[in-house]
């Protein structure tokens, strides 16, 4: 229960950090907000006295923010930025402060918000807050609600938030180029009220998809239907960072989606209800049960469960070209071909050559072949029984009893008889 000295005390304790904030002033804000590792960073727990679990953006941040006067102030610089996809790979993205996706926006139903806009691009930019409930100026589309941002120009958003959700922010100006490059980014906005049932693990992950030509290190924007790389939060696996729970723990997990493509997102081992979308909070009667969760261009999906089964859960996208990296989609399909003695005939023309897929491809993942510089192996990772033969969308939920923070516990360990065997001969 609120009491009135509880509310007095909160609102102490947020007059007190926020002039904390305040005196360090702007030289914190700036030197806070440029974030260019793929590692996560500390999520930014509630100082307002309020009671939220707050986000995790896996291989990403939290925005830092500072009061002026009772609204929230953030700031966004819209930059060029290199992201790596995973070891060996790094690419010429655009995004916001160091990153694609840019940080995390976190703020609770309610707040004043106001939103620093500086374009450091070198042509010009908008920002269209996704879903969020605004006067039309505010909207952000160039032309339309407002004057496009100049390159070295810095605009204002400024709005209180009447929703709560899993809501976005992109570009609306040369949007096929600026989104294509990585400029996108969760906004997510926590109920005032305590939220029951009260959620102890929260992940947001935004899905990319990119056409970089292997050897390259820029994605092509005007590629619409033929993508080679596929991403959570701009890496791809074996790059992309596990969720570890607890187990017991109520998690829910936040996708978003602003790519030319439809991702069905799967997670094994469990059930979840589809709890919410960019429209808002699904109410529990309406809530329905999944393993996969459809996520279409331009809206999110929030997802809820509780993590019951311990153990190393792969979590990815269905659509099976999306858990690979860097594959060529033209190659012949020689599969069921006998292709003895052709590896001779074409040696005498390309001497590298070597016949492939025969079988199929799963020799592809414990081939070591020379790759192209910058470019990673179409399938990879390695789990404790063997290359996973994975690639792009693809992580893994690690449920687990007795762990004390949520870094990487390793793989799990399978209790006694647990583990599928093979039929002695
Ligand atoms: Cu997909």
């Amino acid at each position: 229960m609120i009491t009135r000295r509880k509310m007095l005390l909160s609102s102490a304790a947020a007059l007190l950090t926020g002039s904390i904030s305040m005196l360090l002033g702007r030289r914190q804000l700036e030197a806070v907000n440029t974030v260019t590792t793929a590692q996560t960073t500390p999520i930014m727990p509630p100082i307002q006295g309020l009671s939220y679990t707050p986000v995790t953006t896996l291989n990403g941040s939290t925005l830092p923010w500072k009061w002026d006067n009772g609204v929230k102030v953030f700031h966004l610089i819209a930059e060029s930025v290199k992201r790596e996809f995973a070891p060996g790979m790094i690419v010429n993205c655009w995004g916001y402060n160091g990153q694609t996706p840019g940080p995390t926006i976190e703020a609770v139903e309610g707040d004043r918000v106001r939103i620093l806009v500086t374009n450091k691009l070198a042509e010009h930019t908008t920002i269209h807050w996704h879903g969020v409930l605004l006067p039309n100026g505010m909207d952000g589309v160039g032309g339309l609600n407002q004057p496009q941002i100049k390159p070295g120009e810095t605009y204002v958003y400024e709005f209180t938030l009447r929703q709560h959700g899993t809501q976005m922010y992109h570009p609306h100006a040369d949007e096929m180029v600026q989104i294509a490059m990585g400029m996108m980014g969760f906004f997510i906005i926590h109920p005032r009220g305590p939220e029951q049932p009260r959620i102890d693990r929260d992940f947001c992950i935004f899905l990319g998809e990119w056409f970089i030509e292997p050897g390259t290190a820029t994605s092509n924007p005007n590629i619409m239907t033929d993508f080679n790389l596929f991403t959570f939060n701009s890496r791809v696996f074996p790059g992309t960072e596990p969720l570890v729970v607890k187990l017991g723990n109520r998690v829910r997990i936040r996708i978003a989606n602003v790519s030319m493509d439809s991702h069905p997102i799967h997670l094994h081992g469990y059930n979840f209800k589809i709890t919410g979308t960019d429209g808002g909070k699904i109410p529990p009667t309406a809530q329905w049960p999944e393993t996969t969760v459809n996520v279409p261009p331009g809206t999110t999906r929030d997802f809820e469960f509780i993590a019951d089964a311990p153990g190393d859960w792969a979590f990815h996208c269905h659509k099976s070209h999306h858990t690979m990296n860097a594959m060529s989609h033209t190659i012949p399909n020689m599969i069921g071909v006998k292709q003895s003695g052709v590896d001779r005939k074409v040696q005498n023309l390309l001497p590298d050559y070597m016949a492939m897929g025969e079988r199929g491809m799963a020799e592809m993942a414990e081939m070591v072949m020379p790759l192209p510089r910058n470019t990673l192996p179409m399938m990879t990772g390695k789990g404790p029984f063997g290359p996973v033969e994975m690639g792009g969308m693809f992580t893994v939920l690690k449920v687990r009893e007795n762990i004390t923070n949520y870094d990487d516990p390793g793989w799990y360990q399978h209790p006694e008889g647990t583990v599928a065997w093979r039929v002695a001969e």
